[in-house]
């Protein structure tokens, strides 16, 4: 069984944000950082922030690509959520790839209409689909040396506690979840909630919009999340909206929104994450709550301006693509190379200072 928390190489790194099956963007940016994933070489170790998954065109590959390079001793990489998703069996807007199933489709809405978009994505085979799931129960949730900690979405020093050293991450996963659901359960609120998510289509039709407020699914939702020690690691903290403000997005009415967790993190390490869809320049993510908005996208966040999202929305460009875009995108892949603080990306010239 994997270590849960594991150390982080000495030495300078370069951290890659979520891929999304955006082989391609990962190719070229491995380009530019001098690596050779073909011969499995490297300038300096890589550390990737995990989501290498879902929504693009090729999720297989970028998993092949990324496991040749760990397997070789030169990557290392934690566990984000759309993994999780996948080890826990739970079928996703954007994980039909995973599955066999080349009919997943992604809802927005634009201009006061409902649109659906396919995911143009290679399906897995199922002996691929086996060695991806192994890849992924060999993933750590956190890597970690002095001055630097690397964790898909939320550094929660209190999750973290609650780890065992080792462990199978499917299996505590889903024993947090039925505690939790037991004592939902035992509250009444299970009954409660599931009644007011069949009123509403279980909440994943975009064009049945609630029109009112669902507390106890509020209630439950944000315990789900934020009493789960893995899922608050690898997808955040999350905090109730207003019923004015719920939205939908990845396939479902929202009545939660991510807890920007960074703004009370007040320890020495500095704290990389990917996973919060973070914008370049104003390309301003339609549609929901902008959860990284920080004055300049190139800022460091928090008290100590420590943490930093190295997500920068290369996950988008299959809509990007599929609304004309073919080589201009406003969602990249970048690196962070540390020490130096600057960023790579796949699409750019040079390297960007950060702030
Ligand atoms: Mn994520």
């Amino acid at each position: 069984m994997p270590s849960l928390i594991q150390p982080l190489p000495d030495g300078p790194l370069d951290i890659i944000g979520d891929v999304h099956g955006e082989v391609e963007a990962l190719k070229r940016l491995l380009f530019r950082l001098g690596c050779d994933p073909v011969a499995k070489t490297v300038t300096r170790p890589l550390v990737f922030v995990g989501d290498l998954v879902d929504r693009g065109p090729d999720s297989g590959a970028v998993v092949d690509l990324v496991m040749g390079l760990v397997e070789a001793g030169v990557a290392h990489c934690v566990l984000g959520n759309h993994e999780l998703n996948i080890l826990l069996n739970d079928k996703k807007e954007g994980n039909g790839w995973f599955w066999g199933d080349d009919t997943d489709q992604y809802q927005y809405a634009a201009n006061g209409q409902v649109h659906v978009e396919h995911f143009d994505a290679t399906v897995a085979k199922p002996a691929d689909a086996a060695r991806y799931l192994s890849f992924f129960s060999s993933l750590p949730l956190v890597l970690e040396r002095e001055d630097l900690r690397v964790v898909h979405a939320c550094w929660n020093g209190s999750g973290i506690k609650k780890l065992p050293k080792t462990g199978d991450i499917s299996s505590l996963a889903r024993a947090w979840a039925k505690s939790i659901r037991e004592d939902h359960k035992a509250r009444g609120l299970w009954r409660a909630e599931k009644a007011e998510r069949d009123e509403f289509a279980q909440l994943v039709r975009l064009d049945i919009r609630p029109n009112r407020d669902l507390p106890n699914h509020a209630t439950a939702a944000q315990e789900r999340q934020s009493l789960h020690p893995i899922k608050v690691l690898t997808s955040g903290q999350e905090e109730r909206v207003p019923f004015s403000d719920i939205f939908f997005v990845g396939g479902k009415w929202r009545y939660v929104k991510r807890f920007d967790w960074w703004n009370t993190y007040d320890e020495t390490p500095a704290v990389v994450v990917g996973h919060y869809w973070r914008r370049r320049e104003d390309a301003v993510v339609a549609g929901k709550p902008d959860a990284w908005a920080t004055a300049r996208f190139t800022d460091w966040a928090g008290p100590r301006k420590n943490v930093f999202c190295v997500d920068y929305s290369v996950g988008r460009r299959f809509l990007e693509r599929a609304k004309g875009a073919t080589d201009t995108f406003e969602g990249g892949l970048a690196a962070l190379r540390w020490p130096e603080k600057t960023l790579v990306f796949d699409d750019r010239e040079g390297e960007t200072p950060t702030t």
